[in-house]
């Protein structure tokens, strides 16, 4: 069955210039690129995308990592794969949440690590389920900066915007 799951390469893969490596290492699911982009974090943005985990005593301190705040990175590189199990496939990859436990070939059992703090740096982010895809897919892209139609979509109508253009 054909998912769209949200990755993230966090500001210490970036830091780390581990994107190209990240990157080949996703190309093995053999699943399609439908989205990337490099994002500045907000606030809003981080707190958002963690928010089940907003009791944890780690949650402000990922909110700052996510943000790029431990790194002086303050971007992230955001992808939507999408194919076959994508979600399964990817996670496979990245390997346990805690790098210590993750197998050591995978992406977060080769490049994570455990701060001092005890936050997990695990160099990358990728949805757990279906709905936590959608929920991170629609918080992260807008319709436009995905190649195919994912989810359903409405017109809308903005008035006064202002935009930039090319000069
Ligand atoms: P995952 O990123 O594998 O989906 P999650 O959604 O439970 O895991 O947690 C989000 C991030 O928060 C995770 O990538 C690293 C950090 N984190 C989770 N549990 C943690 C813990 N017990 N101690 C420290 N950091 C943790
Ligand atoms: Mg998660």
């Amino acid at each position: 069955m054909s998912q769209a799951v949200l990755i993230l390469i966090k500001p210490d893969g970036l830091k780390k210039s581990l994107t190209g490596n990240i990157l080949t290492r996703l190309s093995e699911t053999k699943l399609e690129i439908v989205a990337a982009k490099m994002v500045r974090v907000t606030d809003k943005l981080a707190q958002e995308h963690y928010k089940h985990l907003k009791d944890k005593p780690f949650f402000s301190e990922l909110v700052k990592y996510v943000k790029g705040e431990l790194h002086d990175r303050r971007k992230v590189m955001a992808l939507i794969y999408w194919g076959n199990d994508a979600i399964e496939k990817c996670r496979d990859l990245a390997g346990a949440t805690n790098p210590e436990q993750a197998e050591p070939t995978s992406i977060r059992g080769s490049y994570g690590r455990i701060l001092t703090s005890g936050l997990y740096e695990n160099v990358i982010h990728v949805s757990s389920n279906e709905a936590e895809a959608e929920r991170e897919i629609k918080l992260w892209f807008l319709p436009e900066e995905i190649i195919v139609d994912l989810y359903p979509v409405k017109e809308i109508t903005i008035r006064d915007l202002k935009r930039q253009d090319w000069d």
